[in-house]
């Protein structure tokens, strides 16, 4: 499903984060920034120890911030690496968290002249974040987003699953 929004397009896939051929993509990492399991552990399968490196040189993340490496050996020439929180009730902030992540990945890339990116959906995997709260607070901010800037033209949501994608194509139709 694709949206188009002032003078992006929002996409909407089911697929493979470390697949994907956007410029950048972004890693739901955690703050170590040494790797794991889910997306992360596909991104630097798929992209070698370049980024490891990068990663190591960086030192590590805080929840909610973002920084960007090389992509490696991937299609995409950049991985943001961002932290999402870890969702325990709701009511300790998580959903400002999940937000400044979204908001400062697409800071990074901006400011890195990066034109398209693709998000996984961060925090709904070890992280637990409900995926109905996470898909309204990932489309709201990729929605602003575009609305209030021209250079980025495409934001695709990569998701893991048939279900995923359905949860985020429902909130985006209620959004658009
Ligand atoms: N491509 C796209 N989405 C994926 C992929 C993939 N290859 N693999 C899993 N997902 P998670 P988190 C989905 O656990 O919740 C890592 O170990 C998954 O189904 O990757 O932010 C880090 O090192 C889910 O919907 O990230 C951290 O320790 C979504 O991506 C921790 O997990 C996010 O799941 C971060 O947890």
């Amino acid at each position: 499903m694709d949206v188009k929004i002032n003078k992006g397009i929002l996409s909407l896939t089911e697929g493979d984060i470390s697949k994907q051929d956007t410029a950048a993509i972004v890693n739901a990492a955690n703050k170590t920034l040494r790797g794991g399991g889910g997306g992360d552990g596909a991104i630097h399968r798929a992209g070698g120890p370049q980024i490891l490196d990068e990663c190591i040189k960086i030192g590590g993340c805080e929840t909610g911030d973002a920084v960007i490496t090389t992509g490696g050996q991937l299609a995409a020439k950049y991985v943001i690496h961002t932290v999402g929180p870890v969702y325990r009730d709701g009511l300790k902030g998580e959903p400002q968290l999940l937000q400044n992540a979204y908001n400062n990945c697409l800071t990074v890339a901006s400011s890195n002249g990066i034109r398209s990116i693709s998000f996984p959906s961060i925090s709904t995997g070890a992280y637990r974040y409900p995926m109905e709260d996470a898909a309204e607070i990932a489309l709201q901010a990729a929605v602003g987003y575009l609305k209030g800037h021209d250079d980025i033209e495409l934001i695709r949501f990569v998701l893991f699953g048939a279900a995923a994608l359905k949860t985020y194509e429902k909130k985006l139709k209620k959004l658009s």
